[in-house]
């Protein structure tokens, strides 16, 4: 069944002609599993519908932040009430200070928090902020971990740069990575190596403390513990960029989830709730360096902007208050790869399938992965025939093998049990 896209292709022609590869984000252009990208119309629950009315059961949930599924009336309505009040004042309100407190309330090692608009922001901000705390210049992070788009952290970055195949960005000045150590992904001797390498010039670690844009790699049993004692001996700072796994690993995300408490978090998505928003935080003493408090410049127009604080601390409330939805994702997930698993193993497929909770990877190699080098020995040409035609099916895969599946609270075991249906039928044809 091929889909009907003639739409779709006729929007993307033009939008080819005024925006850069016609999408405003790499990964969307579908550039890694062929074929041209379907344009979404709408959305709702846990469903896609493209501009030429094909629906899809949607595995990306725009790559994490609607862990509600899309459009959550209660989200929906809170919005459109704050919207009547304004929408950007540009100036200091106790919607931000509401947001800032529900966050420490909820993630214990988050004690200062501040609001960007981005993942990227956080992140290139979380950095800053270490490299004023410590007065150090150096930092570390690990090949196939994706943390934005900020100069210093394109160096064998995963996600879209991973895919394209471009271990470093165009336009990045050798300057602005000189300082910038790459580590490997569940490797403490790689770390050691580092420090002992750079005595005394590094500031900090930055780790996604479950790797998800390499695919998803966990950490093995002490690597985040042997990263806090590795920090603690070298007067480093530990940074968790919990972009994607800030409140989804558990309401409390990572820090709790592994109980290993980093001196600087990174978040994005889900606290915006679908809005654009950043955020970055953890110890007090850290975070009194950022301005105006300290010598740290940070600063954003949109920055707690009323309308994403209300979409946060809404996502954020009916998290906090509904535990079940992380019983619930950890069960769905639970099915979904075991599920995969049966059925790779039914087919004599060696293929892998790797997950927590609500995030999980399917990769096409026979290796376990556990970092960057055996991320990519995936066969990415048979991930592509498997994404058009899980596509094809009605089941909206992130269009890279090096990207995570995601689910949502909208989620049920039909929809898991549909797409298991469809991963059959694609082992079946070969
Ligand atoms: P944003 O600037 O895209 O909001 O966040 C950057 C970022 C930082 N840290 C982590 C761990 C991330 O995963 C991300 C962004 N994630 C990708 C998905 N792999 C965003 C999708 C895209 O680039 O279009």
């Amino acid at each position: 069944m091929s889909l009907q896209t003639e739409k779709s292709a006729a929007i993307f022609e033009r939008a080819q002609k005024v925006i850069p590869g016609g999408v405003n984000s790499p990964v969307r252009a579908f550039g890694p599993v062929g074929g041209k990208p379907v344009f979404i119309k709408s959305a709702k629950g846990q469903y896609l519908y493209d501009e030429d009315g094909n629906s899809y059961i949607d595995y990306i949930g725009s790559w994490g932040p609607m862990i509600l599924g899309h459009n959550d009336d209660r989200v929906i309505e809170a919005i459109q009430k704050q919207m009547e009040k304004g929408v950007s004042f540009g100036a200091a309100t106790e919607i931000e200070v509401e947001m800032a407190e529900l966050m420490c309330d909820i993630v214990p090692a988050l004690e200062m928090v501040r609001m960007v608009n981005s993942g990227t922001e956080a992140v290139m901000s979380a950095i800053r902020t270490a490299r004023g705390f410590t007065g150090k210049n150096k930092i570390i992070k690990f090949e196939g971990c994706y943390h934005g788009h900020a100069d210093a952290l394109l160096v064998k970055a995963g996600s879209g740069v991973m895919t394209a195949g471009v271990p470093d960005s165009g336009g990045v000045p050798e300057g602005c990575v000189q300082d910038t150590l790459t580590a490997t992904y569940n490797d403490l001797s790689s770390v050691e190596a580092l420090f002992a390498g750079n005595p005394d010039e590094i500031a900090c670690v930055i780790v996604e403390p479950v790797a998800a844009n390499m695919g998803i790699v966990l950490p093995e049993k002490g690597f985040l513990e042997g990263l806090r004692t590795i920090c603690d001996k070298n007067n480093a700072l530990l940074i968790f960029d919990e972009v994607i796994t800030g409140f989804r690993l558990g309401v409390a995300g990572a820090s709790e989830y592994f109980k290993v408490k980093p001196d600087l978090l990174t978040y994005g998505k889900i606290i915006g709730g679908g809005m654009p928003v950043g955020a970055y935080g953890g110890r007090k003493d850290v975070m009194s360096v950022v301005a105006p408090l300290g010598p740290v410049y940070q600063a954003g127009t949109l920055s707690g902007n009323p309308v994403a604080m209300r979409a946060g601390i809404t996502q954020l409330t009916i998290l906090r208050e509904h535990p079940e939805i992380y019983t619930n994702l950890e069960l769905l997930g639970e099915r979904f790869r075991t599920g995969v698993k049966e059925i790779f193993q039914k087919h004599g497929l060696p293929y892998q399938v790797v997950g927590e909770g609500s995030l999980s990877c399917i990769y096409f190699t026979e290796q376990k992965v556990l970092d960057y080098a055996s991320a990519k020995t995936s066969d990415t040409e048979q991930f592509a025939r498997y994404f058009r035609y899980m596509l094809s099916q009605g089941n909206y895969f992130g269009p890279s093998q090096f990207e995570a599946i995601f689910l949502s609270a909208a989620h049920t075991k039909e929809d898991v049990d549909k797409t298991l249906h469809d991963v059959e039928a694609f082992c079946r044809q070969g």
